[in-house]
């Protein structure tokens, strides 16, 4: 009989936990001197060993106040593998030093509203510029919105994200309540109001890096919404303003807020007093 877990690997995209933790720090204070050295290089190496498996990223932050001390953000295809790491990094500076205190499981995911190559043709190089088919001009249009659009798909399966400093995670569901129930709206409505969002998203390019990973069927809500920025500020705004878009002013309900700061392992010690 194989030891071996048979792998859990979407047909596509990657499994994605959020893990936050809390800090004994009485059962730390138990530890020896030298104890406690190993426990932290413990941890060094196995953030080190997470990094270096293939497809597999994690970023470490500091949470800014007391709702948790560290999150982990880990991305890699396999479930096994996922739940594995996380059992390891839970136990990895000792028993009952880690508290998990909040998580949240979800995938990445390609997204039903993206503008298909048909609805560019329909609505932009037919419709906007005037376009005719098998003119030289329209394939050239044609292909450099393919070449955009399947660059940009691929950031969002397999993203890589940047070591900005400002992280923020919140789970979101779209309400199913009497006149606002977003699951009874038929494809295109959502599609534009789906455009609405993406036309006010798009305005902070540059400042935020958002990754939504789908969670129905995996968690209490359905979305996880991950932002990273370079300035509180940025999320701050982002988040006001698309509370006054419809789909988030009438159809968003919200979990709790996490902010953290994304730091090299080391400081992260420090920075929580280990
Ligand atoms: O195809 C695309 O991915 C681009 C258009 C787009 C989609 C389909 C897009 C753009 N988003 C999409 C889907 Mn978004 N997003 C959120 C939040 O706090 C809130 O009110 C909502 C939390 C933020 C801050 C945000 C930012 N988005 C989604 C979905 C899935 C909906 C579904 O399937 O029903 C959710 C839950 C969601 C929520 N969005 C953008 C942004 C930003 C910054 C952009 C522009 C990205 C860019 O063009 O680079």
């Amino acid at each position: 009989m194989s030891t071996h877990s048979t792998p859990l690997i979407p047909r596509e995209g990657w499994h994605v936990m959020h893990l936050f933790y809390q800090i004994d720090h009485s059962q730390w204070q138990c530890l020896s001197q030298e104890e406690q050295r190993s426990a932290k290089t413990k941890l060094t190496q196995l953030v080190q060993e997470i990094r270096s498996t293939q497809d597999t990223h994690l970023l470490t932050y500091a949470v800014a106040t007391p709702k948790a001390d560290i999150g982990f953000m880990l991305l890699t295809p396999d479930l096994q593998v996922a739940n594995a790491f996380e059992k390891r990094l839970t136990l990895s500076l000792g028993p009952d030093i880690l508290n998990a205190c909040y998580s949240y499981l979800s995938q990445t995911e390609s997204s039903e509203y993206t503008t298909t190559s048909e609805q560019y043709i329909e609505d932009t190089l037919i419709g906007e510029k005037g376009l005719s088919r098998d003119t030289p001009e329209f394939e050239k249009s044609l292909k450099e919105f393919e070449d955009r659009m399947s660059h940009y798909l691929q950031h969002r399966l397999y993203p890589v994200l940047p070591d900005w400093p400002v992280i923020c995670f919140y789970p979101m569901s779209k309400r199913r309540s009497g006149n606002d129930n977003w699951y009874s709206l038929d494809y295109n409505a959502r599609r534009e109001l789906m455009a609405g969002h993406a036309r006010v998203g798009r305005t902070y390019s540059g400042r935020i890096l958002q990754l939504i990973t789908g969670s129905t069927g995996l968690d209490e809500y359905e979305w996880g919404v991950t932002l990273l920025a370079k300035d509180t500020i940025d999320i701050k705004s982002i988040v006001y303003e698309m509370r006054f878009d419809e789909v988030s002013a009438r159809y968003a309900e919200f979990g709790d807020f996490y902010i953290g700061m994304q730091l090299p392992l080391d400081e992260l010690f420090r920075r929580v007093c280990l």
